[in-house]
């Protein structure tokens, strides 16, 4: 656990000040991590999340891994499934990859217990069905599969202005697979 904080904070420190809103160092701050990562593969055999469904502690870890050809992972809002939701929502910039995986991941760690919502903003991606939840409320009708339905019409997919909101950092398990 200790040596994933000290690798979290060591690439905040790297990206400097760059980043215009909050940085991984303030989520550090007031998280305390569990140890536990979460892996997701972005692309695998199409247009999607592997999984799409991720049920998470607060102070997890959710590391996306990106396969061929190009993605990235933003966080929506559950009514706009394809636009950042705010300014502060994650963007892991685009991962263009020829074969294998990325040498680089993106991990965001787990604030709080509500719903995440989160889609790729390359093209019409996101509308064709690539987003994914972390901590859907299966008992409301916010689902993820009502999630994806509303994607279906929301258009090409927006991305933020910077990389920002989680650690984008060199495969921790670069021979571990995905
Ligand atoms: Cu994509």
């Amino acid at each position: 656990m200790f040596s994933k904080i000290v690798t979290i904070l060591a690439t905040a420190a790297a990206l400097g000040s760059a980043a215009p809103t909050k940085t991984t160092a303030d989520i550090a701050s007031r998280t305390e991590f569990t140890g536990v990562t979460h892996t997701v593969a972005v692309g695998r055999a199409g247009l999607n999340f592997e999984p799409n469904n991720i049920f998470a502690k607060v102070g997890d870890l959710v590391e996306f891994h990106y396969l061929p050809a190009n993605h990235s992972v933003v966080q929506a809002s559950f009514e706009k499934p394809c636009v950042p939701q705010d300014e502060d929502s994650f963007f892991s910039g685009f991962f263009p990859v020829s074969q294998g995986q990325s040498d680089e991941v993106f991990q965001i760690v787990v604030e709080d217990t509500k719903p995440i919502w989160f889609y790729c903003s390359q093209g019409d991606h996101c509308s064709k069905g690539m987003v994914g939840s972390i901590n859907q409320n299966v008992n409301s009708p916010k689902t993820l599969s009502a999630f994806r339905e509303l994607a279906t019409n929301a258009g090409p997919g927006v991305s933020q202005p910077y990389i920002q909101g989680g650690c984008r950092i060199p495969n921790p398990q670069p021979n571990a697979g995905i």
